[in-house]
């Protein structure tokens, strides 16, 4: 093995794509044996087991009476400053440009220039908050700053670029899935409980922001079902759950839909499924269709964002214009009465998922990354 590294993570803990990715790289850094810190305001929710390699920093917010908003990305740059010194960590890989890379570079101020920062760009720091006007120097500082950026796909980097202007350059680290975690899972009794034999079951999970589109999953839904004995599943839940609930009830579908809220491990939910849907207005990767990919699963997305560089249409998923759910919707029902087309594309999905967008290949990106920002050979 290379030189062990200390490692510090900073990202969103709890639900959502970015934290994921941020705690499954750190579990498999510290399985290859570096030494992993992650610094957030809660215990990240994948982290799972005891390792002896990862250790856990909790941010803790003062909330001084004369505070009108408890000042946490002060708190977490100072906890950050903290840690780097107590346990001399190499670096910071932090997820998200506002406000963890600012934090970040905060506590290399604060600590010297040796401490290195690697700042991942996930997608709606750049696509909303660059934006916005009060914030986007900032955002374009904490990139210009860092040490390396990466951005989850092709699309980000030039969305970034475009946005911000910004030349400097970003390493394009797509997002993966553990293929020890999914794979397609034997469900056949776990099923039986969400749907008829007879019955395929299609899919959504995401947070339910407007971004989701989440009604048009219902839209694509009714529509198939009315020529193909199905269901529905929804996991997750958030802003937009009461208007997808009022659809459902509207046309008539309550009955055929089963709303599963949060859950924490959906390879098991994916393996009994038959189709993804993802309608998003955008998705600078997507990365629960690639969860689904690996679990034999192809998804019906809008080819949008990043989601062209996970699903190659018509080889490994299918893609549509975002609101066109009447192509979803046959796209759909195509995936389900055509066998040999699905297991086709099943396949390629096990493959894709196995093969490009595997831990393996991805950790040791991120690997290299860190040697390299870190003068290493
Ligand atoms: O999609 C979300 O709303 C959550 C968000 C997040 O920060 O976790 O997801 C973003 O990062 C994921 C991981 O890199 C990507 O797979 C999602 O496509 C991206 N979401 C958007 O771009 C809307």
């Amino acid at each position: 093995m290379k030189e062990r590294l200390k490692i510090g993570i900073t990202c969103y803990p709890t639900l959502g794509g970015s934290g994921v990715v941020a705690t499954e790289l750190g579990k498999l850094l510290a399985e290859k044996g570096h030494e992993v810190h992650f610094i957030t305001h809660s215990m990240p929710f994948r982290l799972g087991k005891f390792d002896r390699n990862i250790f856990y920093h909790e941010v803790e917010v003062n909330d001084y009476y004369v505070f009108k908003y408890p000042p946490y990305d002060l708190s977490l740059a100072s906890k950050l400053a903290q840690v780097v010194q107590l346990e001399e960590l190499d670096l910071l890989h932090v997820h998200y440009a506002i406000p963890h890379a600012v934090c970040a570079l905060l506590a290399k101020q604060m600590v010297g220039d040796k401490l290195k920062v690697v700042t991942t760009l996930h997608g709606t720091d750049i696509t909303v908050l660059a934006q916005d006007e009060s914030l986007s120097d900032l955002i374009r500082y904490a990139i210009n700053q860092s040490d390396a950026v990466t951005a989850v796909s092709k699309d980000l980097i030039e969305e970034t670029r475009r946005l911000l202007n910004i030349e400097k350059h970003i390493d394009l680290a797509y997002n993966f899935v553990d293929k020890r975690v999914y794979f397609p899972r034997e469900v056949t009794d776990l099923r039986k409980e969400f749907a008829q034999p007879d019955e395929k079951i299609l899919i959504h999970i995401s947070n339910f922001r407007p971004v989701k589109r989440v009604t048009d999953v219902v839209e694509i839904f009714h529509r198939v079902a009315q020529e193909i004995p199905c269901r529905l599943l929804f996991v997750g839940e958030g802003p937009e759950l009461s208007k997808v609930l009022c659809r459902v009830k509207e046309l008539g579908l309550l009955d055929r839909v089963t709303f599963c809220g949060k859950q924490d491990d959906v390879a098991q939910l994916l393996s009994l499924s038959d189709v993804m849907l993802l309608p998003s207005e955008k998705e600078s990767f997507g990365l629960v269709a690639l969860e689904a990919m690996a679990c034999g699963v192809p998804t019906v997305a809008s080819n949008t964002g990043g989601i062209p560089e996970l699903i190659v249409h018509g080889e490994s998923g299918f893609l549509a214009d975002i609101g066109d759910v009447e192509q979803m919707a046959h796209y759909t029902k195509q995936l389900l009465t055509d066998k040999p087309l699905y297991e086709k594309i099943v396949e390629a999905c096990l493959y894709r998922a196995r093969f490009t967008f595997c831990n393996d290949v991805i950790t040791r990106q991120y690997e290299e990354i860190y040697y390299r920002v870190l003068g290493l050979p």
